[in-house]
């Protein structure tokens, strides 16, 4: 028997009551996604074009370690709802996309909702003449405070390159040590032939016992070589257990850390608050959390110092600006994430909150290559250690399609073999 095929998806516009019907009116005429590696990692970018000449906004959709999947939101699901719709609501439309999925949330789900939301605000300013700062109430301050990465293999080294950034300007250097013989988090893992071996056939290693007995005394060697007069910063990556997160805090104590990153996984997060005992060093978390709801549990616990927001994984700035308020409310200050694998319009959507909210702490800023700037123009990024509010309207960067097919993005799994890490006896370890 014949099965007839299925009707062609007829889609119900069903626009904001309140939106203006004529056909002049701003509407959504396509969203196109791209999928680019000009820094190594996949970034996957959405635009959001609408029926007015020239107007569009761009979006960071990236969970790097799920591309694919991050893309196939957009493109099958999210995408085909908004063409017809006005790109103004932002708030409604973010709603709207949220619950269009019954089993709504979640990682990849969010970071799709942000490539959207971000370009809905980028047309906002754009249709405006306004940066995106000034949507969420305008300068708070003129330019952000950054902080790089150093690595090294002793306190010696890391002194040094501590140093060589204080010269280039940083006020705020983040520093990472391997532990002789594993992949410890934020530093080249051994020699490059091994660590090539190692990344190909999934042997990370990883010994968390190890780690405290070998980092804490270069931490604090590298403070009495280094002086006062730089703050400096650690990621702990989330590898340890409450009870190790514990013993860290004391022995780290005298390096006076501006903020000690992912003590604990943000599974262990209800932890926190015994850490506060064990030390006085301020604590950071959230690059991983998508749910704004996480954060709030943390600051009414009063568990936490900064608030590691990660745009794109929250969903957006819709969700992100509503959180930066609520770290105002609560005396918590925020520190976005930004390694390399936030893209140059994940950056700009950070400047914006940066620039606009009282609560802002420090801005991460691991550093962009020259492709990467190849493919977006005007790309925010540290001069002398901070980056400037920028004057132009939207979020300010623009990207340039041509250069983007040039780099492409690594394949499916080679981007995230670093993360496979197992524990001595073997056990798969959390990265
Ligand atoms: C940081 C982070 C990152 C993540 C990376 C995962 O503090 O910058 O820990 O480097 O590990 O974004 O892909
Ligand atoms: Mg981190």
């Amino acid at each position: 028997m014949q099965v007839p095929s299925p009707a062609p998806l007829d889609l119900p516009l069903a626009p904001s009551p309140w939106s203006a019907s004529d056909a002049d009116h701003l509407r959504i005429t396509a969203v196109r996604t791209f999928l680019t590696g000009p820094q190594g990692c996949p970034y996957v970018i959405a635009r959001v074009e609408t029926n007015q000449p020239g107007l569009y906004g761009l979006g960071d959709g990236c969970d790097p370690q799920r591309p694919l999947a991050t893309r196939t939101v957009i493109d099958s699901y999210l995408g085909p709802m908004l063409i017809g719709r006005d790109p103004s609501d932002a708030e409604d439309l973010h709603r709207l996309l949220l619950n269009s999925g019954y089993w709504r949330g979640g990682s990849i789900e969010h970071n799709a909702l942000s490539a959207i939301d971000m370009a809905l605000w980028d047309i906002k300013g754009k249709a405006a003449g306004m940066p995106v700062h000034q949507l969420l109430g305008g300068r708070a301050r003129a330019w952000v405070e950054t902080y790089t990465h150093v690595d090294g293999v002793d306190a010696a080294e890391l002194a040094d390159k501590v140093q060589q950034a204080q010269e280039k300007g940083w006020t705020h250097v983040r520093i990472q040590t391997p532990v002789p013989g594993q992949d410890t988090y934020g530093t080249a893992v051994g020699d490059s032939q091994t660590a090539a071996f190692q990344r190909h056939h999934r042997l990370g290693t990883w010994d968390s016992q190890a780690y405290l007995r070998h980092v804490p005394p270069i931490l604090r060697e590298v403070r009495q070589r280094v002086g006062w007069s730089v703050e400096l910063l650690h990621d702990a990556h989330g590898r340890l257990t409450p009870s190790q997160a514990r013993q860290l805090m004391p022995a780290i104590e005298e390096v006076g850390l501006y903020y000690l990153e992912d003590a604990l996984a943000v599974e262990d997060a209800d932890h926190l608050i015994d850490l506060r005992q064990a030390g006085s060093s301020p604590l950071a978390i959230g690059e991983t959390w998508h749910d704004p709801q996480l954060f709030l549990r943390m600051m009414t616990q009063h568990s936490i110092d900064f608030a590691r927001l990660r745009i794109p994984t929250l969903g957006g700035l819709t969700p992100t600006r509503k959180l930066a308020i609520a770290c105002e409310l609560f005396g918590v200050r925020f520190a976005p994430h930004g390694p390399g694998d936030v893209s140059p319009v994940g950056m700009a959507a950070n400047m914006a909150i940066n620039i606009s909210s009282p609560a802002f702490g420090i801005q991460e800023a691991a550093g962009f290559t020259e492709a990467t700037l190849e493919v977006f123009p005007g790309a925010p990024r540290p001069v002398d250690g901070h980056i400037l509010a920028t004057e132009l309207p939207g979020l300010g960067v623009d990207f340039d399609e041509a250069a983007a097919r040039r780099y492409l993005a690594p394949e499916p799994l080679v981007h995230d073999r670093w993360a496979l890490l197992r524990g001595p006896d073997g056990a798969a370890h959390r990265a």
